[in-house]
């Protein structure tokens, strides 16, 4: 009776406290930093009956680092692009049911059957946006218009670099004059060395620039495109540029990780985003670029009409998206060591 007693009690805590297996109807985010607003978030769980519970990665070498240490117990993960390639190759995204995801006719063709997923049969663009470099107009004179400026020992302890590998070797290798996605050694050599040279100017290394800059912590950062214009927000006196060397451009994902514990609730919400009232509120709230047409006419007019988020094809043509350079990425993985050991 007794025994009975204990293992009935046991049973009643290790529920309570959410041991018990995956909660039911409790959906596990893992995105990047304030990219799922509380808005979306609660008005889902109203809707839905659930509750939506976002935890968030700053680059996506950590996101890949959570998902191989295995049993992650998310729901929805936020790959960009070229990670998204390297997760199908690796077995850890589960292909999407599209007949629970009927939006998805409503993303632009555009952003279909990209090299990273020709199918879309794993992966639902979230955002698209850049990096490049936000600054203080009214403390960096003149306007800057090129990477040199995060070189410039003037802002020496005053700005900050995104804490992404591949961002920063390829802001480097832009400034060098070669590919984001170079395979060659001597010229991720050359990217690493400058960036060595860069280190002690740098403030800090972080890929939430949006609350550094609202926070005056620094005046310049090497940012993404709708972090600069969140915290411009904040600070009216900020600037966004692309520098003349070029950039990257990226498109973000939503997708569904291998042995996820909620599948449907998981498409449910993948569905819910691609409604075009929806889709717009990530854009206002992101600030960065809707991959669904119908949203433009629910996005903030500043927004829809901001070169910043939306460049022209001029500054795009002056752009490359990352891939994955297979086994060239234990160099890059090295490099960045190197970079933020010294
Ligand atoms: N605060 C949200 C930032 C999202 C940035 N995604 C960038 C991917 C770059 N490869």
């Amino acid at each position: 009776m007794l025994k009975r007693r204990v293992l009935c009690a046991l049973f009643i805590i290790l529920v309570a406290s959410g041991c018990g297996g995956a909660e039911q109807n409790q959906l596990n985010v893992f995105a990047w930093a304030n990219y799922v607003s509380d808005d979306i978030r609660s008005a889902f769980e109203r809707e839905f009956g659930a509750r939506v519970v976002v935890d968030t990665f700053a680059s996506n070498e950590d996101l890949l680092t959570k998902l191989q240490s295995g049993a992650s117990g998310y729901d929805i993960v936020m790959p960009s692009d070229f990670m998204v390639g390297v997760m199908i190759e690796g077995d850890l995204l589960t292909e999407l049911n599209r007949d629970n995801i009927p939006n998805f006719r409503n993303i632009s063709p555009q952003f279909l059957g990209k090299y990273f997923d020709p199918g879309n049969l794993y992966s639902v663009p979230y955002t698209w946006g850049t990096a490049g470099i936000a600054y203080d107009s009214s403390k960096v004179k003149p306007p800057p218009d090129s990477w040199t400026v995060l070189w410039d020992t003037r802002y020496s302890g005053s700005f900050s670099m995104l804490d992404d590998q591949r961002e920063v070797i390829g802001a480097a290798l832009k400034l060098l004059g070669y590919s984001v996605n170079t395979t060659s050694l001597e010229e991720l050599a050359a990217a690493k060395q400058i960036l060595l040279e860069q280190k002690p100017l740098v403030k800090l290394y972080r890929s939430e620039a949006d609350e550094i800059l609202s926070s005056g912590d620094v005046d310049i950062a090497h940012c993404w495109s709708g972090d600069a214009f969140r915290a411009a927000e904040n600070r009216p006196d900020l600037r966004y540029f692309i520098p003349k060397e070029g950039s990257t451009q990226f498109i973000d994902t939503v997708c569904i990780p291998a042995g996820a514990p909620h599948k449907e609730l998981a498409e449910q919400f993948i569905d819910y985003l691609l409604r075009p009232e929806v889709n717009a509120k990530i854009t206002n709230f992101t600030k960065y670029g809707t991959c669904v047409s119908a949203a433009k006419e629910y996005v903030s007019e500043k927004l829809r009409d901001e070169p910043g988020i939306y460049p022209s094809e001029e500054v795009l043509s002056r752009m490359e998206s990352l891939i994955d350079v297979k086994e060239f990425t234990v160099q890059y993985n090295r490099a960045w060591e190197e970079i933020k050991a010294q």
